[in-house]
């Protein structure tokens, strides 16, 4: 006990440790609409590995099928106006995109940061498919939200923005510092 209490106030001290102090090493995902935040749907835990982050989502109640899957630059899942509609956690801004690269892309190419391969659902509305993220650590997505599209993501800007996913059905604040 002694020595668990002493390693952990190691740990805060040097916020090096597994998790560093302050960083959220999972978050909750709820159902989003434009009347505001709903059900939760479960939880996505986050892994920093020697290939990049990996996001380990237990979540249940998704439409079954391929959506895009990114992580949105504003720490908010709260619907918001957009061309003159409330829209569903619009509060969250765009893609986080800290190098400003305007392009929607795989999440090992050139574009967003934010982009993510594509979140998994199986028919029973479950996704327990861990992706990878080979550019991100657990601390760039700290004060950020990770979101689920309606619909499933091309990688590219072409037909259609941001991969054409379409609406944002769930969503979650990474309420670390
Ligand atoms: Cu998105």
């Amino acid at each position: 006990m002694t020595r668990t209490i002493t390693l952990m106030s190691l740990c805060a001290a040097l916020a090096a440790c597994a998790g560093s102090a302050g960083a959220a090493n999972s978050v909750t995902l709820n159902a989003v609409s434009s009347d505001g935040t709903g059900d939760a749907l479960g939880t996505v835990r986050f892994e920093d590995t020697e290939h990049g982050l990996v996001l380990h989502p237990d979540l249940r109640g998704l439409a079954p099928g391929f959506h895009g899957f990114h992580v949105h630059e504003n720490a908010s899942c709260e619907p918001a106006e957009k061309d003159g509609e409330m829209t569903a956690a619009a509060a969250a801004g765009s893609h986080f995109d800290p190098n400003n690269t305007g392009s929607h892309d795989t999440a090992w190419g050139d574009g967003h940061l934010g982009d993510l391969p594509g979140l998994y659902v199986a028919s029973d509305g479950s996704a327990t498919h861990p992706v990878l993220a080979p550019r991100l650590r657990m601390a760039d997505i700290q004060n950020r939200a990770l979101m689920i599209h309606a619909g499933g993501d091309n990688y590219s800007d072409m037909p259609k923005k941001l991969g054409g996913g379409g609406a944002r059905v769930a969503c979650g604040v990474i309420a670390g510092g």
